[in-house]
């Protein structure tokens, strides 16, 4: 097994492919995408106060992209925590697998566009933090 450490906090940043009539960013599945894009889903509308999330992924991916407005992410790999605004449509945030996430402050306008690596699967998630950090300390 590798020991190699992956970083918790990883940003893709996507060429804006503007001219004077305003700006588009395209985005690629194994190419711009670190995966085979298989499901796009997006959250809007979300109400005051509201925070979302509260869960890990065994085995998807997911790049998540705040198009519009902002909210923030905080991410949890049992090790390490790390809490990050998403603010920007050319700003990707790439989690792997087994990361615990929570999003929190969400502004009126915010759409956050999600890529996964995978169709829907409510087994794959893990939605107890302490079993998450059971799992977490077996596999490390
Ligand atoms: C994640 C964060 C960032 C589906 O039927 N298909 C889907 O593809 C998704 C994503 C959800 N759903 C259903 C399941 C629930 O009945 O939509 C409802 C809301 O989903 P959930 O409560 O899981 O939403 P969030 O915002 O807590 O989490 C979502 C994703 O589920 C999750 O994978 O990483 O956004």
């Amino acid at each position: 097994m590798s020991d190699e450490k992956i970083d918790l906090v990883q940003w893709i940043d996507f060429p804006s492919l503007g001219d004077d009539r305003g700006s588009l960013v395209a985005l690629e599945g194994n190419k711009t995408v670190p995966f085979d894009i298989k499901r796009v889903y997006y959250i809007f509308g979300t109400q005051p106060g509201v925070a979302r999330g509260f869960h890990a992924h065994k085995a998807l991916k997911q790049v998540a992209i705040c198009i519009a407005g902002q909210c923030k992410m905080l991410l949890d790999n049992g090790a390490e925590k790390a809490e990050v605004w998403l603010d920007s449509p050319t700003k990707g945030l790439f989690i792997e697998e087994m990361v615990w996430r929570e999003m929190h402050d969400f502004s009126a306008n915010c759409v956050l566009l999600v890529l996964a690596s995978e169709h829907y699967a409510e087994d794959d998630y893990i939605r107890s933090y302490d079993h998450f950090l059971k799992i977490i300390s077996i596999s490390d």
